[in-house]
């Protein structure tokens, strides 16, 4: 297998660590997309949407990190990060979904003007824009915040997808100044995350 992926990144970050905790052989390939790396022909090829992480297997190709990390399961029978039991399943899923449409997005206002603005010389913050964005940050981190209370994990007893798919993205909470004060069950359940050998493993190396 190999990965197409771009290691700063919450959405590859989240597949990496998949597949160091499942101890899966995969080949990562980087893609700079400082550079533009995604606009290349080869790749447009594997993910019209030029958007990394993109999964080969053979001749299977598949993008969206969530299904990947599903994907990656199959291949890591009896796996617990996502148990074959259709209510657990859907359970993990529903905060996967959740995540692509909402908590991702209400970050990435934050991960928009706080880094990416930084990164490419875009100009300063928007202060409407991150108005905005706190408003819908609070909306889902609130739901997110009172979910853990007396929960170590987002679903059953253990760690599943589900805390990869939404820990992801609280990596960056500091860089990109996300407003989590009064915020306190989230950043104990993301410490646990940061805990985990593979979450540890698949941190970008020399970032900013
Ligand atoms: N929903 C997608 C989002 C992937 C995504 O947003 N990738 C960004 C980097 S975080 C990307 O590749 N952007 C490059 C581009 O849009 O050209 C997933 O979960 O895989």
């Amino acid at each position: 297998m190999k990965l197409y992926h771009f290691p700063i990144s919450p959405n590859s970050r989240r597949v990496v660590a998949v597949l160091h905790h499942l101890n899966l052989e995969c080949e990562l390939h980087p893609l700079d997309l400082m550079q533009r790396e995604q606009m290349q022909p080869e790749f447009l090829n594997l993910n019209p949407n030029h958007m990394i992480p993109t999964l080969v297997d053979g001749d299977f190709v598949l993008w969206e990190s969530n299904a990947i990390m599903q994907y990656l399961c199959s291949k890591a029978p009896n796996n617990t990060l996502f148990p074959v039991n259709p209510r657990i399943q859907a359970d993990i899923a529903r905060w996967q979904f959740w995540q692509t449409g909402h908590f991702g997005s209400a970050c990435g206002t934050f991960i928009f003007e706080h880094l990416i603005k930084k990164m490419r010389n875009l100009g300063e913050a928007d202060a409407v824009e991150l108005l905005k964005g706190a408003e819908k940050f609070r909306r889902f981190a609130d739901v997110l915040e009172q979910h853990l209370k007396g929960r170590d994990w987002l679903v059953g007893d253990t760690v599943t997808l589900a805390d990869f798919s939404v820990g992801s993205f609280l990596d960056l909470a500091t860089m990109a100044k996300y407003p989590m004060d009064g915020y306190v069950e989230i950043p104990r359940w993301y410490s646990a995350i940061e805990q985990l050998p593979a979450w540890q493993s698949s941190a970008p190396k020399n970032f900013m």
